[in-house]
């Protein structure tokens, strides 16, 4: 086979793909096009482009060079067609759910979702005439059951933040397009490298581009993959018209920087996060560890068949319930107390009262979130230091507890 028709791997299209430095005066880095507008080399020219009859890029919002390179990366990363670049990931959210779906459809969606995800679907789309319908999609058999011909759309996460529950993506897309509905996967806490909904029948996948893919906690974004023609609609209704949730060119330089070491991060993230959920599933203070690469784990036979690895996210709840949890949080030192995953930086924080606070306790209840779950993003840290701060801080709460 020759080098030209041999397909590249992953780590390599995360580095090169869509960029050839000869085009480019040589510059081994893509230039950054830190530009609002584009001039017209006529009025005939700048017509043509507002009627779609140019595909020149005449307005940031809309497009960009710098994001075009970033949306072709991440759509072969997803083995897709085309993508498009949000300023953050509820950006990437909210107008892939206004440009597809309109007053009087339904929305299945599953109990767990990250929670301005659960506010969005509950509070905006049911106000604006949408029908949304949650049940527990780990059994896919609960969506066969629910899902009817007014059904246009069924979304989840998996796994699921904050409690890493799976979901069977190729059975659920199956059953989606039973009835032409459209299948999108949040795919934040796996990225590509992990795991490639596309392959596995979703529509749509949509990233918080905030977390792993860029990597280094300096950036918001999000990212929607699929097929040019709802690429296309998302770009043109959901970005241009009804959010305008576009990206800066500077932070979309800042995701390709963080996509070259993306495969890297990841294994390094895995690692740490099996490390960490062994030793906590080891330890007398700790009730319960969510985390898919648990044998014990309910999810570990999906994890196996549909992930590439475990991911970099650990939840779990101590036996003193919230207080411990508090405790716990209130006792790391290395482990930085923040929302947000997927940096460098180790972090944790307590989705009751932080992320999925927007969910009522019922709801948190029903969706299988205990008030006392403590979530761990694994960082990129040396993983003796970060199981010494997690043991120093638990041996904090589980002192109060005997105290
Ligand atoms: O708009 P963002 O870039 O913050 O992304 C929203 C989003 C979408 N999907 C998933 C699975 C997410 O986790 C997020 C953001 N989650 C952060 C977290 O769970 O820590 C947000 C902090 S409040």
């Amino acid at each position: 086979m020759s080098n030209a028709s041999r397909p590249q791997g992953f780590a390599t299209r995360a580095i090169h793909h869509g960029y050839d430095p000869r085009d480019h005066h040589g510059a081994l880095v893509p230039p950054v096009y830190q530009t609002s507008t584009f001039a017209f080399e006529s009025a005939e020219y700048g017509a043509a482009c507002f009627a779609g009859e140019e595909k020149g890029h005449f307005y940031t919002r809309i497009s960009n060079p710098t994001l075009a390179l970033l949306e072709q990366r991440m759509a072969t990363l997803e083995g897709a067609d085309a993508a498009v670049a949000f300023g953050s990931g509820m950006g990437a959210i909210t107008a892939t759910c206004w440009t597809l779906l309109q007053p009087g459809d339904e929305l299945i969606t599953d109990t767990t979702l990250y929670g301005c995800t659960h506010a969005f679907f509950m509070h905006a789309l049911q106000r604006f005439g949408i029908k949304v319908t949650r049940i527990d999609m780990t059994d896919p058999q609960a969506l066969a059951d629910a899902i009817s011909t007014q059904t246009r759309m069924v979304y989840f996460e998996s796994p699921s933040n904050p409690n890493m529950r799976l979901i069977d993506i190729a059975a659920c897309s199956k059953i989606a397009h039973r009835y032409d509905a459209l299948l999108v996967v949040d795919n934040t806490y796996c990225t590509p490298y992990l795991q490639q909904p596309m392959s596995l029948g979703a529509d749509v996948v949509v990233h918080s581009a905030t977390k792993y893919l860029n990597g280094h906690g300096d950036v918001t974004a999000g990212i929607a993959v699929s097929n040019t023609e709802l690429a296309s609609r998302i770009r043109l209704e959901g970005l241009k018209d009804m959010t305008g949730a576009v990206l800066s060119p500077n932070d979309a330089n800042l995701i390709l920087r963080g996509l070259k070491t993306l495969a890297l991060r990841m294994d390094r993230h895995c690692q740490n996060a099996e490390a960490i959920a062994r030793h906590l599933a080891a330890h007398p203070a700790v009730a319960q560890v969510f985390f898919p690469g648990l044998e014990s784990d309910p999810f570990h036979a999906l994890a196996c068949r549909q992930m590439k690895q475990f991911g970099g996210m650990v939840a779990f709840e101590l036996k003193g319930g919230l207080d411990a949890g508090r405790r716990f949080m209130n006792g790391l030192e290395l482990v930085t107390r923040a929302v947000s995953l997927g940096d460098a930086e180790s972090l944790a924080q307590h989705p009751a009262s932080m992320t999925h606070s927007t969910y009522t306790p019922e709801e948190r209840a029903a969706a299988g979130i205990p008030e006392g779950l403590v979530r761990l993003s694994a960082g990129l840290e040396d993983i003796d230091d970060l199981l010494a701060d997690i043991d120093a801080a638990l041996s904090v709460a589980a002192m109060r507890i005997a105290a």
